[in-house]
């Protein structure tokens, strides 16, 4: 590799989205999540899982008027991987100490994060003020060595970083310092990230390969990537060398954490895989254990691929590409097989009613993927980012942008995440908030910086990685250009781009060829040189000031199947178009939806509607319904050729499932074989 191969995501501070699919998201994110959450951050909301995240801030930075405290209060983590209630407490008559789960920091950090985006799409002078007084009462309570965890500031720093496998200290400064970067990069005020760089530095002084430091990484990663971060944004190379001494210590055998616990016994490797740490990461070539973990950790390692030129972390990154896009992901783009450990499972074991696909886990896919692109430009990487934006993500949040699902189903029965206790992580109706709120303000933060995974550029080239409305101002040797996207994805295929700028100038764009669309065209494309190279269509020449670039990328509807190996899918179809997963609802098609077997072959019309608020396409196909009989009443019969009646089935967008109340869901249907 090297540096000339890389390209990076176009500042969020030179695009605008105008697109309608996205800004309408990120108005929602704006307009109603980043309030919501700083209410839900300040527990002001009624029948809400209370955070307690500022008030530990102000705990901590002894910003509170003093109350009682009933003796030492340093308290194991309550957290439980089947529910996410909060613990139950009397919040008049709360004692001054940490409350919640250990790592509730991060909630303040991701919002202050999707508040930085968000400034830079649509400035806000009230929403800043209110971001620089929670910076101040954040600040207030680091420690003066400079580290700032609220947890163990309350409960005691001789402590500190003493329970790195399950506390979360590492993972809350991760997302410190995204945050502050970001809220940094969007106004330009760097308190909070000189707060973070004196406690990245304090962890620096604690941690590293010198005799006598600790030998210790990240429980749950994110530390590596955000100091990989930390180190473009600010140039000090200490971060990086951090971020490169988690990455390499993972997984070095004694395993460290078996000095902090009791060895784990038999089962110890076990644990390890959970944590990512079962061998050293350029030995890996299998996605194993909790799947957001995972994949925030692949991102660390392929920052650290492309700053290093370190061919070998490269490689380590595609295998583990691989092994979740071939073998463990979702028709979706959710990832996360099994609740237990909110974990990848074995290869092609993808059940679809107790799936976990935690929304956190694919917007962690799309880091992964952004991260790959940066480094190899190839549209497997940008279509998969496309596929879990549009599906696993965005089905995380409601249409109205007020509620939230954790756990992202292909296949829901409300009676059994009610009954069933294999089902209970899967909830038929989103919820409010959660106590552990890991998701709404990780796809706030996401959604609000869209620009960047759509948009990367080196030298005179930008990649087009996500068709959306943009105007994206990019530097070509000195002259200012603004390339203005056009486009009605995820509806219609007709994509434009259109050059403005004062003079004619030399540059490349590169497009994405999707990997859904058999066939593109390319109308409007005179005088210029065109190539493809990894399912990018690179366009250069001179381009005029007002010339357009017009492609259109048809999108059909594809009928899908699983690989056989997977064997809940075996027999059965989904339906896609572009890059739209579809699914079939209760509302629509009555109950029992497993007694429909589509007709395939029969075609399909699509329409258009509206009952979803904005224009969507629906799909309607054919189906023939089962008939059940007298014996069917029996729970065992004799068999008998099954009667069935013809009928219409319709399919809506995944993500707008279970926004008309509570019903069945199926994204994979029976398909009638005999057509
Ligand atoms: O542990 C912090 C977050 O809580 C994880 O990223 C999520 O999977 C949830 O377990
Ligand atoms: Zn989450």
């Amino acid at each position: 590799m090297n540096a000339q191969e890389y390209s990076r995501p176009v500042d969020l501070k030179n695009i605008q989205i105008t697109d309608t699919f996205w800004k309408n998201e990120m108005e929602l994110v704006r307009t109603n999540v980043i309030p919501y959450q700083w209410d839900t951050l300040n527990d002001r909301v009624e029948g809400a899982a209370p955070s307690y995240c500022m008030r530990n801030f102000k705990i901590a930075g002894k910003m509170m008027a003093e109350k009682k405290v009933k003796g030492a209060s340093y308290e194991e983590p309550q957290y439980t991987f089947r529910g996410f209630e909060a613990l139950p407490e009397d919040p008049d008559n709360l004692e001054d100490k940490f409350y919640g789960f250990v790592f509730q920091d991060s909630d303040f950090a991701k919002w202050i994060e999707a508040v930085g985006y968000s400034l830079t799409q649509h400035p806000d002078a009230e929403l800043e003020k209110i971001a620089d007084e929670a910076i101040d009462i954040v600040c207030a309570a680091q420690h003066e060595n400079g580290y700032l965890d609220t947890y163990y500031i309350i409960n005691g720093m001789d402590k500190i970083f003493t329970n790195l496998r399950d506390h979360h200290e590492l993972y809350c400064f991760g997302h410190l310092a995204e945050g502050a970067i970001a809220y940094y990069e969007a106004t330009g005020k760097d308190k909070l990230l000189k707060a973070v760089e004196r406690y990245a530095m304090f962890i620096d002084s604690y941690f590293g390969s010198k005799p006598g430091k600790c030998k210790g990484y990240p429980g749950h990663e994110i530390a590596e990537m955000a100091l990989f971060r930390l180190y473009e944004a600010t140039g000090n190379d200490i971060y990086l060398k951090l971020g490169e001494f988690f990455i390499d210590e993972r997984g070095k055998r004694p395993y460290y954490w078996d000095n902090e616990h009791a060895p784990i016994g038999k089962k110890e490797d076990l644990r390890y895989h959970y944590h990512q740490a079962h061998v050293p990461v350029r030995e890996q070539d299998e996605a194993v254990g909790h799947a957001v973990r995972a994949v925030y950790l692949y991102s660390g390692m392929a920052d650290m691929a492309r700053i290093k030129k370190d061919e070998a972390l490269y490689r380590a990154c595609e295998k583990l590409w691989d092994s979740i896009t071939k073998e463990k992901m979702y028709i979706t783009g959710g990832i996360g097989g099994t609740h237990i450990g909110e974990a990848f499972s074995y290869p092609y074991d993808l059940p679809n009613d107790t799936a976990y696909a935690e929304t956190c886990a694919s917007i962690g896919l799309v880091f992964f993927a952004r991260r790959m692109l940066e480094i190899r430009p190839n549209s497997k990487y940008a279509d998969v980012m496309e596929l879990a934006l549009h599906n696993g993500i965005l089905s995380g949040m409601a249409l109205d942008g007020k509620s939230f699902f954790y756990v992202n189903p292909l296949q829901v029965v409300p009676e059994s995440c009610k009954k069933d206790e294999r089902k209970f992580h899967v909830k038929p109706v989103r919820q409010k908030w959660f106590g552990c709120a890991c998701c709404p303000p990780n796809l706030a933060r996401l959604i609000s910086s869209i620009g960047s995974y759509a948009f990367t550029e080196k030298k005179d080239t930008l990649f087009v990685h996500l068709y959306m409305g943009a105007n994206v101002k990019m530097d070509v040797n000195g002259k200012e250009v603004n390339v203005v996207l056009d486009s009605q994805f995820p509806w219609n295929g007709k994509v434009s781009a259109k050059i403005k700028a004062e003079e004619a100038l030399e540059m490349t764009i590169a497009f994405r060829i999707p990997g859904w669309c058999k066939k593109f065209s390319a109308p409007s494309i005179e005088g210029k040189k065109t190539s493809m190279k990894d399912g990018y269509l690179y366009v250069r020449g001179i381009f005029r000031p007002e010339e357009e670039i017009a492609l259109n990328f048809p999108m059909e509807i594809r009928v899908m199947a699983a690989n056989g190996r997977v064997r809940e899918d075996a027999g059965k179809v989904a339906l896609m178009r572009g890059p739209v997963v579809y699914c079939m609802e209760e509302a629509d098609n009555g109950k029992n939806l497993q007694d429909f077997y589509l007709e395939a072959e029969k075609g399909f019309l699509q329409c258009k509607s509206k009952e979803f608020g904005n224009e969507v396409i629906v799909i309607e196909g054919r189906a023939k319904k089962k008939k059940y009989n007298e014996a069917d009443t029996e729970l065992y019969h004799e068999y008998k050729t099954p009667q069935f009646e013809k009928c219409k089935v319709k399919f809506i967008p995944y993500y707008t499932w279970a926004n008309r109340g509570e019903g069945e869901m199926q994204v994979f249907v029976p398909v009638d074989v005999r057509g």
